[in-house]
């Protein structure tokens, strides 16, 4: 993890020679260096400041009334009284940074929210985190100030195709008239070549806009946005096509609403009585689609291996409700879909399972801060078949030690969108963000909003159980 306290007089000199680079183009090693080294900084700062939960935020100045036998929520509240963790993140090193928002006509954007999906399923991290700029103090309104731009497009909002998944064939049209636009009318895109322009791509595989990975590297990332900073969720830790340069790994999105009313539901006695869990698709005999196997078989095998042994808790069919399984379940299973990615790692670290990733290759987001192999499992493709000895061992020997690394709250913390905009530093400020949070809380809409997300195919599906308001302008100031 970046030392921030130390690096902030540093960040400064950064800021400058951005300037300077801004100025003078990006010619000589040096400065592409500091420049490279800036971003880094620059995202890791950017995700502790946005993907922050509720978990710390609401729990000091709002009681929430919980059954004394919920072993996991006690816990958890324990953690979270502390501010200890609260106090680690570093303020100076946001004061200097800017980002511009392209303000955008309606189309690219907030006119998708008509749909209320659009701001709530595993894709809508570009939804949060525009949000969430529009409303921080990294945001600024003169460009001539700015670091960085941002271009605001919501690119996973038409679900127009028959499944009801997003289609991703408008994709690129729509990004390429986006900076049509920005480029013919503000200098800035020119400049740098976009170099400094930031997209949100959270598909899965990225700014390739495709879910069959053979077709996503056929179509490759578009050539105007290869200077580009992407934030995606797909993540690999080889080179690949679809993980553009300049990337940084950012969560799925899952919203912060279903987890709450899902952890203080008092389903169950709070005890975890499901060995292993998995719920998704598991074709018996996968198809073969243009030379890809789903899931490259894992699932496949999991189901054949393990659906009539009694400690693995399979099933394929849709449940809305499955977020209360993860909560009853000791390990969760998550293997690869088409991507290796799945939204079920961040579901399984917030409602305090024990992920087993099984996607040979991943990279997994936040790692500056959440020391994955302490909280979870990772178990080969290929070893497969010996997930029953495998998690055997592990419940044997450390899985006590495995669960109390994934209570501390700093992870989860890390992998969830604010649904609520932070109210700039003062969310920063521990005590009064505690205050902010809690009261943006009370407000929120409650209520299940659950989002039922596998893997991009027939099971995905989602339903609304409220209606919410999606506009930001309509929360609470
Ligand atoms: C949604 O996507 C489809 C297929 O890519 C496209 O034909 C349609 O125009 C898009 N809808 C909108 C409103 O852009
Ligand atoms: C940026 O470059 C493009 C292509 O070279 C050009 O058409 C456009 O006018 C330029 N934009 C500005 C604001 O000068
Ligand atoms: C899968 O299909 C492709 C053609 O699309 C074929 O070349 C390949 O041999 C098939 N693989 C298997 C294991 O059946
Ligand atoms: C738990 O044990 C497994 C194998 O026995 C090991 O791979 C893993 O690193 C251990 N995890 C922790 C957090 O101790
Ligand atoms: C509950 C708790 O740990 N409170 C601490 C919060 O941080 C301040 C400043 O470091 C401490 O004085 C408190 O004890």
């Amino acid at each position: 993890m970046v030392d921030f306290k130390r690096s902030t007089s540093i960040n400064r000199g950064y800021y400058v020679k951005m300037k300077l680079l801004n100025n003078h183009g990006r010619t000589n090693t040096k400065s592409l260096f500091c420049y490279k080294y800036f971003k880094c900084v620059l995202w890791a700062s950017l995700f502790l400041y946005f993907f922050s939960s509720y978990f710390i935020t609401t729990s000091s100045n709002k009681q929430i009334s919980l059954p004394k036998t919920n072993n996991f929520i006690s816990k958890s509240r324990a953690l979270l009284e502390s501010n200890a963790t609260v106090l680690q993140y570093p303020k100076a090193s946001f004061n200097n940074m800017k980002i511009y928002v392209y303000n955008l006509p309606s189309s690219y954007n907030t006119d998708w929210l008509s749909n209320k999906r659009c701001s709530s399923h595993l894709f809508a991290a570009e939804v949060a985190i525009h949000k969430a700029l529009l409303n921080s103090d990294v945001r600024t309104v003169d460009p001539l100030q700015a670091d960085f731009f941002f271009v605001p497009v919501y690119l996973s909002c038409n679900f127009s195709t028959v499944n009801g998944f997003p289609s991703m064939g408008h994709a690129r049209p729509l990004l390429s008239s986006a900076v049509q636009l920005i480029s013919s009318t503000m200098p800035f895109w020119n400049r740098t070549q976009g170099a400094d322009h930031i997209f949100i791509a959270s598909h899965d595989f990225g700014a390739c806009f495709h879910s069959v990975e053979e077709l996503a590297i056929a179509d490759g990332i578009p050539e105007f946005m290869k200077n580009s900073i992407m934030l995606q969720t797909f993540g690999v830790s080889f080179r690949h096509p679809c993980q553009a340069e300049e990337n940084v790994l950012i969560p799925p999105y899952i919203s912060p609403i279903s987890l709450k009313s899902t952890l203080v539901k008092a389903s169950g006695n709070g005890k975890r009585d499901i060995f292993a869990f998995f719920r998704g698709k598991m074709e018996v005999h996968p198809k073969n689609i243009s030379g890809q196997f789903y899931s490259k078989g894992v699932r496949s095998a999991i189901w054949h291996k393990f659906s009539r042994n009694r400690k693995f808790h399979l099933k394929r069919e849709r449940f809305e409700g499955y977020q209360t399984e993860i909560k009853r379940s000791v390990f969760c299973l998550c293997p690869l879909g088409w991507a290796p990615w799945s939204p079920r790692i961040v579901e399984s670290v917030a409602l305090g399972c024990i992920p087993v990733i099984i996607a040979d290759g991943i990279r997994l987001p936040c790692s500056e801060i959440i020391p994955w192999s302490k909280i979870s499992i990772t178990v080969a493709e290929k070893d497969v078949g010996k997930l029953g000895k495998i998690l055997k061992h592990v419940a044997a020997t450390n899985l006590t030690r495995i669960q109390k690394n994934l209570w501390d709250p700093v992870n989860r913390r890390a992998l969830l969108y604010n649904d609520e905009i932070q109210q700039g530093d003062a969310t920063w400020q521990p005590g009064l963000g505690c205050h902010v949070s809690s009261m943006l809380w009370d407000q929120a809409p409650t209520g299940p909003m659950e989002v039922w997300n596998t893997d991009l195919d027939v099971n995905f599906v989602q339903r609304i159980g409220q209606e919410t308001e999606c506009d930001g302008a309509s929360l609470p100031a």
